[in-house]
């Protein structure tokens, strides 16, 4: 629809940007904080791990005085399990617990409102050396874990997202480096490990509703409508197979409370139906979430596959289609551009996205992430002329405003990432930051902080509530 009209953006909108702990904090193992599953994991060569990122944890003041100054009304952030139980469970780390206070202090004292994720890719390590998602005692230690997080922060942080991109841990979790290399039947496992993390979650949304009547909380899948290669029935109904597989089978469990159909018969078909347990759908059932995050970053296009075809590729990022024989294989979007590091880029498929969540569920949304990771040069006087970033953004934003006179709830955008970090396998040099972080994969530098010239453009973005884009 063409709107004569555009609708502004809500007088509260949510203007944020985010991060993840162990992409940003480093400090790795300061203070009592024990490893996480990536902390003990493969990095990619030639690039950096995790160990310093981009020093936020001993730096966080001055970061937060960068977001403040850029006139962030949100800041969307996560709490590394590890420094709040070094072993999953257990004994509290007091200093892990006295960081988040401090850094939730900082934030509201500037008038930026935290949005809290629990859980984003660094499960203790602990966990994992017993099993991790696999283990059922898992769901006990996340919602031990959410308890203590709503005991010490829920009179300040009134919005919680659950589990950051469940669906990439289970589409993805190679690349991501969360998944167990040690895993026998990989696949049936994941699944295993998705009920167990959907359960998990459930139980953390009611108990947040118990603690915290004020507080909202929400799932933050990754979710991006899937086209079909053509009008070719067959390439739609591929199409369809892979919107439930990759997107609504996370929406549908944490919303109704219930398996998507297509999902389960694809379960069913490939040998990889989950063991549920008496009593876990009336869980999954009993917890609403208030709000819906979700991260986007592209479409993304699949065509029919035959059975005996050789569809699954081994390997592929977050936003690369692996493939499945016999249900749905990748195909490239001859329509859109692409970024330097292959990511289709679809500011109309954010609308198309937007609306399709909102028409399926009625739940608000909140973007929790989009962006454009790149190769940034630091020219001389401590200049960084990104205008591709802002041209990316500009374009997500625009459609996102649209989404907003089509109808759909949206409460507020939180591009990633706030500032520099590491990317979950590309490491420092694939930059997404309004904040340059000087340092190379293995160059500490000095981590200086230098504003880019994106940072003055979204300053402005948010001082107008996005009126001139
Ligand atoms: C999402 C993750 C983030 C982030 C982002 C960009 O999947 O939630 O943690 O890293 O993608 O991905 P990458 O770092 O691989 O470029």
């Amino acid at each position: 629809m063409e709107h004569q009209n555009v609708k502004p953006f809500p007088k509260n909108f949510f203007w944020g940007a985010s991060t993840s702990a162990y992409q940003v904090e480093g400090a790795w193992n300061e203070d009592g904080k024990g490893p996480s599953v990536i902390d003990v994991g493969h990095h990619p060569e030639g690039v950096t791990d995790f160990k310093v990122a981009s020093d936020h944890y001993h730096r966080y003041k001055e970061d937060v005085a960068l977001l403040a100054e850029m006139g962030l009304k949100a800041y969307r952030f996560s709490i590394a399990w590890t420094r709040i139980y070094p072993n999953g469970t257990g004994e509290a780390n007091p200093k892990g617990i006295e960081f988040y206070n401090s850094l939730i202090n900082e934030l509201k004292e500037k008038g930026i409102e935290p949005i809290v994720t629990m859980y984003h890719f660094d499960l203790p390590y602990a966990l994992q050396q017993k099993g991790g998602w696999s283990n059922r005692e898992t769901v006990d230690a996340f919602e031990n874990y959410a308890k203590t997080l709503f005991t010490h922060f829920g009179d300040r942080v009134k919005y919680w997202l659950t589990i950051n991109e469940q669906n990439m841990m289970i589409l993805h979790g190679t690349a991501i480096g969360t998944v167990d290399l040690h895993l026998e039947n990989p696949e049936k496992e994941l699944y295993q490990q998705n009920h167990h993390m959907l359960l998990a979650q459930a139980k953390a949304i009611k108990l947040c509703h118990e603690m915290l009547p004020d507080a909202k909380i929400g799932p933050a899948p990754n979710i991006c409508y899937i086209y079909p290669a053509s009008s070719r029935p067959e390439d739609v109904l591929a199409a369809q197979n892979f919107n439930s597989i990759r997107n609504w089978l996370y929406l549908d469990a944490a919303c109704f409370g219930r398996y998507n159909s297509v999902a389960w018969s694809y379960f069913e078909e490939k040998g990889y139906t989950p063991a549920i347990q008496e009593g876990d759908m009336e869980i999954l059932a009993s917890a609403k979430p208030d709000f819906i995050a979700f991260n986007y970053y592209t479409s993304m296009t699949v065509a029919h596959s035959n059975k005996d075809g050789n569809d699954r590729h081994s390997t592929g990022d977050q936003q690369i289609v692996i493939g499945d024989s016999g249900v749905y294989k990748g195909h490239t979007n001859e329509h859109l551009r692409k970024t330097e590091f292959g990511w289709e880029i679809d500011p109309v498929g954010f609308r198309i996205t937007l609306r399709e969540i909102y028409d399926r569920y009625h739940l608000p949304l909140l973007v929790t992430e989009n962006g454009l990771g790149a190769f940034d040069k630091l020219e001389e006087g401590d200049v960084i002329n990104d205008d591709y970033r802002i041209d990316f953004l500009r374009e997500h934003i625009k459609q996102a405003q649209l989404a907003i006179t089509d109808g759909v709830d949206l409460i507020g955008y939180c591009p990633w990432s706030a500032i520099d970090l590491v990317s979950t396998h590309q490491g420092i040099s694939k930059r997404y930051g309004f904040i340059y972080v000087n340092r190379d994969e293995f160059d500490l530098k000095d981590l200086r902080r230098i504003r880019k010239k994106s940072f003055y453009w979204y300053q402005k973005i948010i001082q107008t509530n996005g009126e001139n884009l």
